[in-house]
């Protein structure tokens, strides 16, 4: 039995595709070492990128590129073909990790909260925790902050990066490490492989499970000069399927991210070698979405955002040298829903998900072990946007329907001579629709989570936070935003808060302030309780960013905020408003607010 869609009332698209034989989707035989499933529990190393598009490698066929050691992936193992992911970052990340579709999963936004994973969701992590494995993350989360959100809840033992959905900053930026703030080292992407290298050296001689999200080529389109240099003035041969689009100083500093993307799963691949762990460990690279910019993508239609094939088609390889062949194309369509239970089955651990999982496992694929593979759609969603894969067709979010065979840029609507086809797709995303969609509540009623036992940290950035008066957010994009012009007595921030465990909490807020205005007051409470805090020295770093911006930003500029301890904060458990409010203000105005860093006191 093989799951599309398994607790919606409509199955009849099961029994209406016919099954196609896998064969005849092979580019060549496999070498299979049989015995190598019952030595199980191999190493993983699961490489997400951040807006590299199916394009975006020179294994997809883009001649302005060269990605040799990604591209090896492909080649010394599987290569899929027609691999799917969501149109944006938290949702796809929520469905690898899960193997369920990410609106089950509580996911609805990319910031502000709405990015946050269910709590009683399971992630693949945990059950590889459980089995003995040691786990990290390393490098941009993007499926909720606050413990137990953090990914230190979610199954991985050791953390380094950030959870917010894009950073302002990839030079030594402020990064955190299971919960504390950290200043990283270097470009951020060389910093996460060096905490991904060092992370395999010590777990040599155990089974290690290693989540890689790289945040780049997402923007700010901030870029190492060696990359920048080799693109900087180059022509660029392969362009967007309508040129006039394309923005090629973007184009030129994504190819340039990529190219040292590729240089860093290079050290990831090399370290491998030299540990004797290429054959005890499976490597996997794809990527989150599709391009975030109008460039090279071999003419499918769509780029990040969209439900369209350019939106959502992932390059997706995985090797496992000595067990899974090389050399190998699959031209199924398959997905993110179906990591979890790919990882699970490879592995060899006998757990899954206490929910029903939408993915399946590739392995059958991958070993070419069976002779059939049943038709199956594949769901693509994002806000009021939904689009169906099938083997052949895609129905898009506006109804027209696209043989993808003969037509991969969805250029000829083909529903007037498909009109079978086409209502069972409609009838099938309404079904998908009226069941994934139910699941999640017309309104968010997780509260941010203050004081989890379990955990030291609770961060409460600008992000998560409601601006009232005055005061304005320093970009429309939460993520890595800050607070501004707070003038006024009045003017006050607050957090929707939950504190899980009533205790004394350090209280640590980041700040600019000029010299001007030193000497403001100000207090924060929650319930009968509060801190009183006083800005006592001038901070005012200029904006930064732009020196490193290759194109100009959407998002928010940076600053290199300081840290003020505002002293402790008694919270007792329950639910209430974290408010933040100045009580003087001698000068223009309060401080530009960064974020509060509550740390739970020990006994
Ligand atoms: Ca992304």
């Amino acid at each position: 039995m093989i799951n599309r869609y398994k607790s919606g009332p409509g199955l009849f698209w099961q029994f209406w595709f016919t099954e196609i034989v896998i064969t005849s989707l092979i580019s060549c035989q496999p070498k299979i070492n049989q015995d190598k499933f019952s030595i199980s529990y191999p190493n993983i190393v699961l490489i997400l990128s951040d807006d590299q598009g199916w394009g975006d490698l020179s294994a997809t066929g883009n001649s302005n590129i060269q990605t040799p050691n990604i591209d090896r992936i492909g080649q010394e193992g599987v290569f899929f073909n027609h691999f799917y992911v969501s149109p944006v970052c938290s949702p796809t990340r929520a469905e690898l990790l899960t193997g369920r579709y990410h609106p089950r999963c509580g996911v609805y936004s990319t910031s502000a909260g709405g990015e946050r994973l269910d709590l009683d969701e399971t992630t693949f992590a945990q059950l590889f925790q459980q089995a003995g494995y040691k786990t990290a993350a390393y490098g941009k989360w993007h499926n909720g902050m606050q413990y137990p959100y953090h990914p230190n809840a979610r199954g991985f033992d050791d953390f380094y990066g950030f959870c917010s959905g894009h950073w302002g900053n990839y030079f030594s930026p402020m990064l955190e490490h299971n919960g504390q703030l950290v200043k990283g080292k270097g470009f951020i992407i060389d910093d996460l492989t060096n905490h991904a290298i060092d992370f395999i050296k010590k777990n040599k001689a155990n089974p290690f499970l290693l989540y890689l999200p790289y945040n780049t080529p997402h923007s700010p389109m901030q870029v190492p000069e060696e990359y920048w240099s080799r693109f900087q003035n180059d022509s660029l041969v392969d362009r967007h399927r309508d040129p006039e689009k394309e923005n090629l100083d973007f184009t030129r500093a994504s190819l340039s991210l990529c190219e040292n993307i590729d240089w860093n799963v290079g050290r990831v691949l090399s370290t491998l070698q030299e540990q004797g762990l290429e054959e005890k460990t499976i490597v996997i690279y794809l990527s989150d979405n599709g391009p975030n910019s109008w460039r090279w993508n071999e003419g499918m239609k769509g780029r990040k955002g969209s439900t369209d094939e350019g939106g959502v088609r992932s390059p997706f390889f995985i090797r496992w040298k000595g067990t899974i062949p090389s050399e190998r194309k699959v031209e199924q369509i398959a997905a993110d829903i179906d990591l979890f239970p790919t990882l699970l089955d490879l592995a060899g651990i006998n757990q899954t998900s206490p929910k029903p999982l939408d993915g399946e496992s590739l392995k059958p694929l991958l070993m070419a072990k069976a002779n059939s593979w049943p038709e199956r759609l594949i769901f693509s969603h994002w806000r009021e946007h939904t689009s169906v894969r099938s083997q052949q067709y895609r129905l898009d979010a506006q109804n027209r329907l696209f043989d993808m065979m003969s037509d991969p840029g969805q250029r000829t609507d083909v529903a007037g001579q498909h009109q079978e086809v086409q209502q069972r797709l409609v009838r099938a995303r309404q079904d998908w629709e009226s069941s994934v969609l139910a699941e999640l509540p017309k309104v968010d009623t997780r509260r941010f989570p203050i004081g989890d036992p379990e955990y030291s940290y609770t961060q409460l950035p600008a992000r998560d936070g409601v601006a009232h008066g005055n005061i304005k957010r320093s970009n429309r994009w939460p993520n890595c935003s800050f607070y501004t012009q707070w003038t006024s007595l009045n003017d006050s921030i607050t957090w929707n808060t939950e504190v899980l465990a009533e205790g004394d909490y350090d209280a640590t807020l980041y700040y600019t302030c000029p010299q001007a205005d030193v000497g403001a007051t100000f207090r924060l409470s929650l319930g009968n309780h509060h801190v009183d805090g006083k800005i006592t020295e001038a901070h005012n770093p200029p904006l930064r960013g732009m020196e490193h911006d290759k194109v100009p930003r959407i998002e928010s500029y940076v600053k290199d905020f300081k840290p003020l301890d505002m002293g402790t904060i008694h919270l007792s458990k329950g639910k209430g408003l974290m408010t933040l409010r100045a009580t003087q203000i001698p000068g223009h105005s309060v401080m530009d607010f960064r974020l509060l860093m509550l740390t739970r006191r020990k006994l």
